[in-house]
């Protein structure tokens, strides 16, 4: 395959804006649901991606909703929607391990500790509700304490105060199952924020516990991702990132969290104690970008996040012949209801293909297939 043209956040903007994908708004506005409004309408109309030059009246831009639609992120692998499950799973049949580096972007700036200010990154009140700010596209990276694999995983962060943040991991996702394999121990967490695309895309993919998400990352893009150290934890995180975030989730704290919109357009999980990042470092590149995404009423982004690589996932952990094409619908979330097309070979086969889909890991979510 040829040296891949999106590398990182930039140069999929650039990719974006080439294509009439991308719209800049340079007008300042503001955090406190402002935002949230513009993207929600944005995404009805099924509008371009939206990069925020003076998001909160600051200079620190934000960008949103880059990949909420299939052209999109079709675009950021180089390919045409249509091509996405049968390309992902021909990517990813042979990962590709990441290769840590000593130096990269995401730390031409380093603030340790005290230095860190959180307050200063444009996180939205994204709907009335929100019990504060959030990133809402932060990729979790961390180690298992025993095997020492890696993983990704997209997160929400309520943003608590300058060096805290709140995390809402469910029970099942793999950040939790490494946790409580050292439930005693502080557990150090990287917030990955405005990667190379092929990061977003893998951190909310339904892959198997024990794969090291990056791979399947590098094998989207073609090339191992790089890595660098990180400054105060024993993680490494993608070399060209804009923001990343250190610190590390402390046994038995909790700090109120929530509600927060989700992506069912319902206010998911009421205000309630749950664990906390504290934070031991920030690192970023010059001139950096927030990448976030508006969680809320479908269809978004989140939609299109979780439904690409379900589709390409379920023909891959389906054992059974004649599936055709699957579609996760992105206005049940992008997980919860699928349309299956199967070649019958016989009635009745198609109710073992659906119960199949229902039973793997990439369709365990779904509570309805047609
Ligand atoms: C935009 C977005 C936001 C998400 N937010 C959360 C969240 O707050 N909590 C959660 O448990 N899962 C969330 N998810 C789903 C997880 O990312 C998904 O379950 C993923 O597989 C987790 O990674 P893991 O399987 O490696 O744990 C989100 C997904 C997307 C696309
Ligand atoms: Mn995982």
């Amino acid at each position: 395959m040829s040296a891949p043209r999106i590398t990182d956040l930039r140069s999929y903007l650039k990719a974006l804006e080439e294509a009439g994908e991308l719209s800049r708004v340079k007008i300042p506005v503001s955090l406190d649901q402002e935002i949230g409004a513009i993207c929600l309408r944005n995404l009805r109309g099924n509008g371009p991606g939206l990069l925020f030059e003076h998001p909160g009246d600051g200079n620190l831009p934000l960008a949103v909703d880059l990949m909420a639609s299939r052209q999109r992120y079709a675009l950021a692998l180089g390919i045409k929607p249509e091509e996405l499950a049968a390309e992902w799973n021909r990517r990813t049949s042979t990962p590709l391990a990441p290769v840590v580096v000593e130096r990269g972007a995401c730390q031409q700036n380093v603030m340790i500790g005290k230095d860190v200010d959180l307050s200063k990154l444009p996180a939205p009140i994204w709907n009335e509700f929100d019990g504060g700010p959030y990133l809402t596209l932060s990729c979790h990276v961390t180690k298992d304490p025993v095997t020492k694999t890696r993983n990704v995983g997209l997160y929400r962060n309520q943003v608590h105060d300058r060096q805290t943040l709140g995390i809402l991991a469910a029970p099942y996702t793999h950040l939790n199952l490494q946790r409580n394999k050292a439930p005693n121990e502080p557990f150090p967490v990287a917030l990955v924020l405005g990667p190379d695309p092929t990061v977003v895309m893998t951190a909310p993919a339904p892959i198997p516990f024990g794969t090291d998400e990056l791979a399947i990352a590098g094998a989207l893009r073609g090339k191992p991702l790089e890595l660098v150290p990180c400054k105060t934890i024993p993680l490494e995180v993608p070399a060209m990132a804009e923001i990343v975030i250190e610190g590390e989730i402390r046994p038995g704290e909790l700090r109120e969290e929530g509600p927060f919109g989700e992506f069912t357009g319902h206010y998911g999980g009421h205000k309630a104690p749950r664990p906390v990042i504290h934070v031991t470092a920030m690192t970023h590149r010059n001139d950096p970008m927030l990448q976030a995404t508006y969680e809320g009423m479908q269809p978004n982004e989140s939609g299109f996040l979780t439904a690409v690589p379900r589709e390409a996932e379920i023909i891959r952990q389906v054992a059974l012949p004649g599936i055709k094409k699957v579609n996760v619908t992105v206005p049940a979330g992008g997980a919860l209801h699928a349309v299956v097309a199967v070649e019958k070979p016989y009635e009745g086969f198609g109710k073992y293909v659906g119960l199949a889909v229902l039973g793997s890991v990439a369709g365990r979510y779904i509570k309805q297939v047609i």
